[in-house]
């Protein structure tokens, strides 16, 4: 039994909360209060929501009195700092960033694959990264049924997943190159290093900082995070990373082997009964997802199926989700509605 509920959206003014803030009155999410937080420098700003005028709040712990569910995405040392203090005043936290992704203590969930997980929560439930989220929703009723030893993924993501200052970035050296001068890049592929390259016409194949072991930050999260969800530590995941110059939807190139031999049909079954995914795969009628008709829908979008030609168990698929929302806005207000709507508020 559900009630309504006093929500807080921490970052609010960023590319992902703004897309929270639309999402939540998109499914007419049952709020009684809506408190927007963001850093000092946007304190006092007005946002205007179905004809309402909200104030922007500096978050600070106080801020969560009250608070009954508060959505997180101002990066991950926001989330460290406060997240505890929001649950320490009674919130439960949904949190968009890494910050708290594999800690044991904290579930790791997407609604359609492993929604009970959230139900064992100790104040924080995490929103896995958009590129792992897209893919597993895809994968989610492959699995059930026939298990998965490998899966070797290629990613083609947006500019939005790096934040609003990434697509100005690819708008800006988009317009440089077709005036014919030289393209000045300020944010990619990683806006805290010195080196920077244009997107527009462009491919990066770095997503994030690299790792020791030569993959990136961005890679690795698709491994360690695949894992947790499916709650299985032998799925082998060989991830590939790239920056493509796309704002909205990122798009990724799957091949799985199943543990089981499998019918391409039945997976094309399997898929279409699945929730959330939506199979666009007509190869006579040239018919398969695309982030262009991705963008601004809620669902994962999976087309290309086919078995390979040399491995028995073997199947090769394109995915397709708007990163910002399945792969952040749309999960965390998914995430609270199957919340209030199976325990209420209280926790
Ligand atoms: P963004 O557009 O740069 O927005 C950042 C937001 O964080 C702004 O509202 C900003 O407020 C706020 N903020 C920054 N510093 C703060 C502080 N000290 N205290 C309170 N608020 C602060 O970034 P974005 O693209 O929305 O992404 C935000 C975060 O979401 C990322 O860092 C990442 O952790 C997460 N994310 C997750 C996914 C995913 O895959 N699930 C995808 C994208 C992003 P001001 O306007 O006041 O600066
Ligand atoms: O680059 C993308 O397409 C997704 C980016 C996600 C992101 C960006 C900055 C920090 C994350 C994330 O959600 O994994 C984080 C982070 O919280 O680590």
């Amino acid at each position: 039994m559900s009630r309504d509920v006093n929500v807080a959206i921490v970052g609010a003014t960023g590319a992902v909360g703004q897309a929270m803030i639309a999402t939540l009155e998109r499914r007419k999410f049952p709020y009684s209060t809506l408190k927007l937080l963001a850093s000092k420098r946007s304190a006092g700003q007005e946002v205007q929501i179905s004809g309402r005028t909200y104030v922007v709040e500096e978050a600070v712990p106080e801020a969560f009195k009250g608070i009954d569910i508060a959505l997180f995405s101002a990066g991950g040392d926001v989330s460290l700092k406060l997240a505890p203090e929001a649950v320490k005043r009674g919130a439960l936290v949904i949190d968009n960033t890494s910050a708290y992704r594999m800690d044991p203590e904290v579930p790791l969930v997407v609604p359609e694959v492993n929604g009970e997980d959230m139900f064992g929560h100790k104040g924080i439930i995490a929103n896995p990264n958009c590129s792992t989220i897209q893919m597993v929703v895809a994968l989610n009723p492959i699995y059930r049924k026939y298990g998965i030893k490998r899966i070797v993924v290629s990613t083609y993501q947006a500019a939005s997943g790096a934040g609003q200052r990434a697509i100005n970035d690819l708008r800006q050296t988009a317009q440089a190159i077709l005036r014919g001068d030289e393209p000045y890049a300020e944010v990619l592929p990683v806006s805290k290093l010195s080196k920077h390259y244009p997107l527009a016409f462009n491919i990066l194949p770095q997503i994030d900082v690299f790792e020791e072991n030569g993959y990136t930050k961005e890679e690795m999260k698709m491994v360690n995070e695949t894992r947790k969800i499916f709650h299985d530590q032998e799925i082998a995941v060989t991830p590939t990373a790239a920056r493509v110059p796309v704002v909205y939807g990122h798009s990724e190139s799957v091949y799985v082997e199943t543990r089981a031999p499998f019918q391409l049909e039945d997976i094309k079954s399997l898929l279409n009964a699945a929730d959330g995914v939506v199979v666009q795969d007509d190869p006579a009628q040239q018919l398969y997802p695309q982030p262009y008709y991705a963008a601004g829908q809620l669902e994962v979008f999976v087309g290309r199926l086919r078995k390979d030609l040399y491995e028995d168990n073997g199947l090769s698929m394109w995915v397709v989700a708007d990163n910002i929302l399945k792969g952040a806005a749309w999960n965390a207000v998914q995430i609270a509605e199957r919340w209030i709507s199976r325990d209420g508020v209280k926790h």
